[in-house]
């Protein structure tokens, strides 16, 4: 059975998430955040670099949220929440899952980074910089979003869970309510009921 260790409000949620979409079982274990936890050689090797979150699947132990919820669908999908392999649907949902964390929550990433680990200084330009850039990407699935209601034309699928994520924490550090059509997209995530169950 797969199994998520996480912590709450992290990238955790995007597994989790889908587990509920698709109602499969899972077992899920909230680890500490403490950053001498995740140092700890039994956290490393789980995760090398001593993030959150991990996954484990029988003998499969792996890191990385957005390859996760990938290895789900493809063990436990059964073809749902996903275009067929190979389509040109498939190859957008691809783009717009890695757009979710390495073009969206990385900026956003280190505005909480920046706040947390440099002087006033430096972290004023950077962070001002790094909010220019998360809205930049915010910008880009508003105007994606402009006549369909999902991040695909195809329907809700794996690519808005890996968003939604991004999303919720954008919430909190880059407020991008002027932007309508994302601010709607994420009500419209945030109301499902799989999402609410992850929470
Ligand atoms: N790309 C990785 C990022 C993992 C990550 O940055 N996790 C955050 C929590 S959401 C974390 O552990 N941060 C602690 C740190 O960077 O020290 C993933 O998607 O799993």
């Amino acid at each position: 059975m797969i199994k998520i260790f996480t912590v709450a409000g992290t990238r955790g949620f995007r597994p989790l998430w889908l587990c509920e979409e698709l109602g499969i079982p899972y077992e899920c274990e909230i680890v500490s955040f403490d950053p001498e936890y995740r140092a700890s050689p039994a956290w490393r090797q789980l995760n090398p670099v001593g993030k959150v979150p991990v996954m484990t699947d029988g003998h499969l132990t792996m890191f990385e949220s957005c390859a996760m919820v990938d290895v789900i669908l493809e063990r436990y999908g059964n073809g749902r929440l996903q275009p067929e392999r190979g389509s040109n649907a498939s190859a957008l949902m691809q783009q717009w899952s890695w757009f979710a964390e390495s073009t969206l929550a990385r900026p956003i990433g280190e505005i909480v980074n920046h706040r947390r680990e440099f002087g006033a200084e430096a972290r004023e330009e950077a962070i001002a910089e790094m909010q220019r850039r998360s809205l930049l990407a915010l910008t880009a699935i508003d105007q994606q979003l402009s006549d369909q209601p999902f991040i695909l034309d195809w329907g809700f699928s794996a690519a808005d869970i890996n968003l939604g994520w991004s999303l919720m924490i954008a919430k909190r550090l880059v407020p991008f309510d002027h932007l309508s059509n994302a601010s709607e997209y994420y009500e419209r995530l945030s109301a499902r009921p799989a999402f609410q169950a992850a929470v």
